[in-house]
């Protein structure tokens, strides 16, 4: 168990966006860790709707995507009486605490985010304030709860250490009012890449969806999708991210959907084909999400159930949360009646 100074569980916050359907990267680099961590932290998951919105969704498609992904969390093993399992949009701290961090947050500073800059190269037509000020409302998703720990993918390292630089600036503004949460990052998988273009991240939003594998893939489009896998020069499987990428984001994915290290892995098929490893990681992919769709399946015939967890889960979040805006009103000078 992960126990903080003052003696209580460590609190580790993370979110993932309802954006089409989930990616094995959003697995690797965060669902799968999930189940694992409710044991050791006191943990905090949400379906981040505010930030899908900072890119044009589909109204029907959100709302579908954001049950799917709810039952996606609890199909992987999160336990929704363990946890507190909320969507953002129902706690409206979120929302006023961002509003308050923007006034701590300099321009320039969102203007050099990496992934400001990629997602307006592709939404050149849509670069909206809310694209911009995505960092700032992480910053309140996380410090809301006086969060520990992060678990993500290298891909957010650059918006948690923004996070904590705006809980500093506040905190030496005033007096003492956020923890500085700290990242956790996966050993193997960090950073999964597209299976056509290896030195790509492979994302949801992909424009080519036959280098990403969806968490909702059938077992046919699966296999296929590894068949296809770009590989490298050379026949070894050999871990490589420099001279082999496409091997190596392979190994990582079979290291992680069969719990086997990467040197294991590279035993395992030392001598062996691309053609024969590319098939064992599809069906490794497939083995383990097939039973997870099922169970998906069974939890989405429940909207009554999947409703009640939305709504105990808001309820936790947001007792938590005001606590956390409260204090931020009353340092700032918010007149309460
Ligand atoms: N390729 C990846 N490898 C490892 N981890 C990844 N994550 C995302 N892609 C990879 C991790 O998944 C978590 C949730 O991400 P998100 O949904 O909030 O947004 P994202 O990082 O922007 O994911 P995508 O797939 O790239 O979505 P789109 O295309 O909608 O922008 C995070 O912890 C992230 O690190």
């Amino acid at each position: 168990m992960e126990i903080a100074s003052e003696g209580r569980k460590k609190i580790l916050y993370s979110a993932v966006q309802p954006t089409n359907n989930l990616t094995i990267g959003n697995y690797i680099g965060a669902v799968n860790n999930f189940a694992a961590l409710q044991n050791d932290y006191d943990c905090i998951y949400a379906i981040a709707n505010m930030h899908a919105i900072t890119v044009r969704q589909e109204p029907a498609a959100l709302r579908r995507n954001t049950l799917a992904l709810l039952a996606f969390y609890i199909a992987c093993g999160i336990d929704p009486e363990k946890c507190t399992l909320y969507l953002q949009s129902h706690v409206s701290a979120h929302a006023e605490l961002a509003w308050v961090l923007n006034t701590f947050t300099y321009v320039g500073e969102m203007e050099r985010m990496t992934q400001f800059k990629d997602k307006s190269a592709k939404h050149a037509d849509n670069i909206n304030m809310g694209l911009m000020d995505y960092p700032v409302l992480m910053a309140a998703d996380i410090l809301l709860y006086q969060t520990d720990v992060v678990p993500v993918g290298v891909d957010q390292r650059q918006h948690l250490e923004i996070t904590r630089d705006i809980a500093a600036r506040f905190n030496n503004a005033y007096s003492p009012t956020f923890t500085l949460p700290e990242g956790l990052y996966v050993k193997v998988g960090a950073k999964i890449n597209d299976l056509l273009d290896p030195l790509k991240k492979m994302s949801k939003s992909s424009e080519n969806p036959n280098g990403v594998v969806f968490v909702n893939d059938d077992r046919d489009a699966i296999i296929k999708k590894f068949k296809r896998a770009v590989t490298d020069s050379g026949a070894e499987i050999k871990y490589d991210p420099a001279a082999k990428p496409g091997v190596s984001n392979l190994l990582s994915i079979y290291s992680v959907f069969t719990g086997k290290s990467v040197e294991e892995c590279e035993n395992e098929f030392s001598g062996c084909g691309y053609g024969q490893f590319k098939l064992a990681v599809g069906e490794a992919v497939a083995d383990k999400l097939i039973p997870i769709q099922t169970e998906q399946a069974r939890l989405l015939a429940d909207k009554q159930y999947l409703d009640d967890v939305l709504k105990t889960g808001a309820e936790r979040a947001a007792a938590r949360a005001n606590k956390t805006l409260a204090k931020v009103y009353k340092k700032i000078g918010f007149y309460r009646f």
